[in-house]
């Protein structure tokens, strides 16, 4: 493979680690967990993997270092640093012992389920050091919930005397991960399941996990961009920049990006349901500060709108949850793709369909149709940007005609998502993974199972972090998925009682007014620690830095 000069150089670069993973590891065991809610259901659904201790890594004397063959999967979306975490256990299991090895399995957990593998040896893995995207092994969005898929790939782990396997994935995959753990256990199979917290979007974190990694370099990733778009506004005066975000359902990635650069606006969708906003009451706010800004002689500004947004306007989040059901059912289910709008047209509630007949026609045929694996609406598909400036153009229009809005109002539009997913991993995310990887490794080899990876306290220096694991059970609630209830890890969204958010909401007037943008530029790997080594914003801002 061909490299940059950049890529060549961070190829070299060694992850820090902290003190307890240098050497020898010691294992310190905490006391008996319970899950977050609905204890005793869960506990019910979960009896070998329910309750286990948390576990942090400590530095020991001497440690397990029998020989271990491993497997890893890459689960869901990309996200920076996926490939350190597998550089991470890669080197964990061989410090252990150099004849342990790992295999990857390809395209996701649909490798599992179908045999397709390759061996990761130190040529693979010294290719791969520091780089981001998932090309090594691929990823893929294939759902393992199945007992035929655990048996099927039980044959493979088999074959390849595998003794554990690592997930690496979002909320959904780590549920999995603990759903197939908690099967090996029931079955006495004697194969691990470990997990590992990945995902752009920032929604899988709570008291064990700090942040999910990819979240810090893909927000610097956009913050870099937003911050040279602001720059051109600022310089030619004459747009209005509409800018989605991905990041699912929660607005994490809109919000830190907020912090990052001082827009003039950024929705947060987690604010928008909280008030009962209707998208009219969203568009008058935006329409407001547009009005402002003119009668200020500032034709242009930037809004931020997180991808998720639409699920989060009360009315639409009605119709979502009754198109979950309704599409849930084997009926709809047996309906042909070109029937399925007729068909949920006559079965909502007059309600609902009100709502639903109000969207533009690509709108709700993406909420009707489009899902993915896991029942998920598709939203980084909807053109939430287009759909908000034409309604704000509209309102603009509106006003001027009764001449309360004098300007010109030129919108351009941006979505970044894909462009972030795959970035090189800044320091922070570089070392957060490869920690995450020598963490779970040493889960493995102390013979756990249905844990995650974690690492914490992550604004000190490296050498200060505390990396250990989480039993998953831990961290899971009873949810209505796709009509039945189901055991699931619960999401993390934007705390409007947080301090992120409450220093958005005490900034966000004078930015909305004034123009006070900041032009983050892009991530450092080599300079002063306080340009290359910082967290984001919005996890400094949560331990009080
Ligand atoms: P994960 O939850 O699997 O990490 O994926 C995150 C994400 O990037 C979302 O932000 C986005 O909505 C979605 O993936 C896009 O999915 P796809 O990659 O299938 O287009």
């Amino acid at each position: 493979m061909e490299k940059s000069a950049l890529q060549k150089a961070r190829g070299a670069y060694q992850p820090k680690l902290p003190v307890g993973l240098q050497g020898c590891v010691k294992v310190k065991e905490g006391a008996p967990t319970q899950s977050v809610a609905d204890q005793e259901q869960i506990k019910a659904l979960f009896p070998n993997t329910y309750g286990m201790p948390l576990i942090e890594f400590e530095k020991g004397e001497t440690m397990n270092n029998e020989a271990i063959n491993i497997g890893v999967i890459l689960s869901g979306g990309q996200a920076p640093g996926g490939h350190n975490v597998i550089c991470g256990l890669f080197d964990g299991v061989k410090r252990l012992n150099p004849n342990s090895k790992l295999y990857g399995f390809l395209m996701g957990p649909g490798g599992l389920v179908d045999h397709n593998y390759i061996e990761l040896t130190a040529d693979v893995i010294d290719e791969y050091r520091n780089t981001g995207g998932f090309d090594m092994i691929g990823s893929g969005r294939t759902k393992l919930e199945k007992e035929e898929q655990f048996e099927k790939g039980l044959e493979i782990i088999r074959k390849l005397d595998i003794k554990a396997i690592v997930i690496i994935g979002g909320d959904d995959s780590n549920t999995n991960a603990c759903v197939l753990a908690e099967y090996y256990a029931a079955k006495k199979y004697g194969v691990q399941v470990i997990g590992c917290p990945k995902t752009i979007d920032g929604d899988l974190k709570n008291e064990q996990i700090e942040t999910s990694f990819g979240f810090d370099t893909a927000c610097k990733t956009y913050a870099e961009v937003i911050g040279n778009i602001q720059r051109d506004a600022n310089s030619a005066r004459k747009y209005w920049h509409f800018i989605k975000l991905m990041g699912r359902s929660a607005s994490h990635i809109a919000l830190e990006c907020a912090l990052q650069v001082q827009p003039n606006v950024c929705i947060v969708s987690e604010e928008v349901e909280e008030k009962g906003m209707s998208l009219n009451d969203i568009v008058d706010y935006v329409a407001g500060v547009v009005a402002q800004r003119a009668a200020d002689g500032n034709n242009f500004g930037t809004v931020l709108i997180p991808e998720g947004l639409i699920e989060f306007v009360p009315a639409i989040k009605r119709l979502i949850a009754e198109l979950n059901d309704l599409l849930a059912t084997p009926e709809a289910q047996a309906v042909a793709r070109e029937n399925q709008i007729d068909y949920v047209k006559s079965h909502l509630s007059a309600e609902n369909l009100a709502t639903f007949a109000s969207l533009p026609a690509a709108v709700a045929s993406q909420l009707a149709l489009d899902r993915d694996p896991h029942g998920n609406v598709q939203v980084s598909l909807i053109e939430t940007e287009k759909l908000l400036s034409e309604m704000v153009g509209n309102r603009l229009k509106a006003m001027k005609a009764e001449g309360k809005y004098v300007g010109k109002f030129s919108p351009l539009h941006h979505f970044f998502g894909y462009e972030g997913r795959c970035a090189a991993p800044s320091n922070y995310d570089a070392d957060y993974c490869y920690a995450l990887g020598v963490s779970a490794s040493m889960l493995m080899a102390n013979g756990k199972t249905g844990y995650m990876a974690i690492v914490k306290n992550t604004t000190a220096p490296a050498a200060e972090w505390v990396a250990g694991g989480v039993p998953i059970t831990m961290m899971m609630n009873m949810e209505r998925r796709n009509g039945e209830m189901k055991p699931v890890i619960k999401k993390a969204l934007v705390q409007l009682d947080g301090a992120p958010f409450k220093k958005f909401a005490e900034n966000r007037e004078k930015w909305a007014r004034e123009t006070c943008y900041v032009y983050p530029g892009p991530i450092q790997y080599w300079g002063p620690t306080e340009v290359c080594d910082q967290t984001t914003k919005t996890l400094a801002l949560e331990q009080g830095k």
